[in-house]
């Protein structure tokens, strides 16, 4: 993409209403635009962010063989009267009335919608074990939507749901799910921790959620050190292992870990030392349920057995917050400058930032690194601005591509440009073909 037909409304203002950095960010790199309280319009650079986010998390659920469909943002509330939810929702949910007066919601969530599905089409323990999912909207009317796309009211969340025979197969599916989640949120760059929580409108009290630390984070939390150490690196797990799942689950949730609705003060001191004791803040960045036949039994989805008789089946639901991602991400990921982008989310995977635009050797060697990149199946962002290099360093920094070219004419003349990276500050110069090989094996390993 070219700076000069791309849409980046950067802006150079501070905006005021933002409270914490992440917000300021995506404010000030043209990301985002509130459309209403706690609504935002994803403009062309949070889009593609928001995208690559999606990406990630379609090709994690899909490795675990879970199923990728599509549920309306608008649904009925008759199934939701089945369930019993409609009244326990509360004022979180916003009702909406169709011209026939019928009484419709714009889904806060989908298990009703899922088990509906699940009911209609599924009646054989043959046909278990069975996940689903989708990536779509929701809208929960929070009291006291804030920090940007953190508590939205409109947001993007990946909501898997598994239908399985019985309580050990569904404890499965929960594993897979955690195992598929840890993998999921690495390659983004972070590292989001599973701690004990609550059920809360979901239901069940067998519930995971991650978090990413944060001093800015909405969730209290109390955890041991050690924990921070675990990492779940590119190891290949076999995801039909019920052994395998289990050993993950095992290493990554016992030590203690929870979050302030589940904390036990005492447990606490008695499990950990009091060296490794922390308590801190926290992002929740996903959160995994078992519960049960809470929806099966209350909406009559069952299978009939190999012995003939009919049980309702176990589920779980399995969320990711994939909008708030983006504001996880930045408050884990900045600097004074502006956002810094792991190379596993970055919008473009490069800048090339010519120092002196309508000089013909410096437009021709970006054009021809231009090219190149894209011919890769890289995407870099050229800024052909007529601009001074400083603003042209400025809007880099503040957008957070972790990669630069620098080319300028008296660089060109001794044959060479300048990588930077984002992350350290460090540029090193070199020819430009140097340049693209070094590129194209850092997003290689990615
Ligand atoms: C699990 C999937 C559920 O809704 N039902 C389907 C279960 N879980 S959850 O924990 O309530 O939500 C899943 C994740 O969505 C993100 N999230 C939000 N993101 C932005 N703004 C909000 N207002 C908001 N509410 C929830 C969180 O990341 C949460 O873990």
């Amino acid at each position: 993409m070219r700076l000069t037909r791309y849409f980046l409304p950067v802006l150079k203002e501070t905006p005021s209403e933002a409270q914490i950095v992440s917000h300021r960010l995506m404010l000030r790199a043209g990301m985002i635009k509130q459309a209403s309280a706690g609504i935002y319009s994803w403009l062309p650079l949070g889009y593609k962010v928001l995208k690559r986010i999606e990406q990630i998390v379609h090709e994690e659920q899909i490795r675990a063989g879970h199923i990728p469909m599509l549920m309306p943002t608008l649904q009925s509330a008759d199934l939701w009267r089945e369930s019993g939810r409609y009244d326990d929702y509360g004022q979180e949910m916003l009702r909406i009335k169709d011209r026939h007066d019928r009484d419709m919601l714009y889904g806060p969530t989908n298990e009703e919608l899922i088990t509906d599905i699940f009911r209609s089409h599924v009646g054989s323990y043959k046909d278990l074990p069975l996940t689903l999912y989708h990536i779509q909207w929701k809208f929960r009317d929070e009291v006291r939507p804030r920090f940007g796309v953190m508590r939205g009211r409109e947001f993007l969340m990946k909501d898997g749901y598994n239908f399985d025979i019985d309580k050990d197969a569904a404890l499965h599916a929960y594993n897979r799910h955690l195992v598929s989640y840890l993998r999921s949120y690495e390659r983004m760059g972070l590292q989001a921790i599973p701690m004990r929580a609550d059920g809360g409108p979901i239901g069940g009290d067998y519930t995971h959620e991650f978090l990413v630390l944060a001093e800015t984070g909405e969730s209290e939390v109390f955890y041991d050190s050690e924990i921070t150490d675990l990492k779940f690196g590119d190891r290949a797990v076999d995801y039909d292992s019920v052994a395998a799942c289990q050993a993950v689950l095992e290493e990554f949730t016992s030590r203690y870990a929870r979050t302030d609705e589940t904390h036990d003060e005492a447990l606490f001191h008695s499990q950990v030392p009091e060296a490794r004791r922390r308590s801190a803040r926290g992002i929740e960045v996903g959160q995994i349920f078992y519960f049960g036949t809470k929806y099966s039994e209350a909406m009559g989805a069952t299978v009939v057995t190999p012995d003939g008789s009919r049980v309702p089946v176990h589920m779980g639901s399995h969320g990711i917050g994939v909008s708030r991602l983006l504001g996880a991400i930045i408050e884990a990921s900045h600097d004074d400058k502006g956002i810094i982008w792991p190379e596993g989310v970055t919008p473009f995977h490069c800048g090339i930032v010519n120092l002196k635009q309508g000089d013909t050797a410096a437009d021709a060697a970006c054009e021809n690194l231009y090219k190149a990149l894209s011919a890769t199946g890289l995407e870099p962002l050229y800024d052909d601005r007529s601009e001074r290099a400083g603003a042209k360093f400025a809007t880099m920094d503040l957008i957070g591509l972790p990669w630069r070219i620098t080319v300028g004419p008296r660089g060109l003349e001794k044959g060479v440009v300048e990588l930077t990276s984002r992350r350290t500050g460090e540029s090193e110069e070199m020819s430009p073909e140097a340049a693209l090989d070094r590129l194209a094996q850092i997003y290689a390993n990615v």
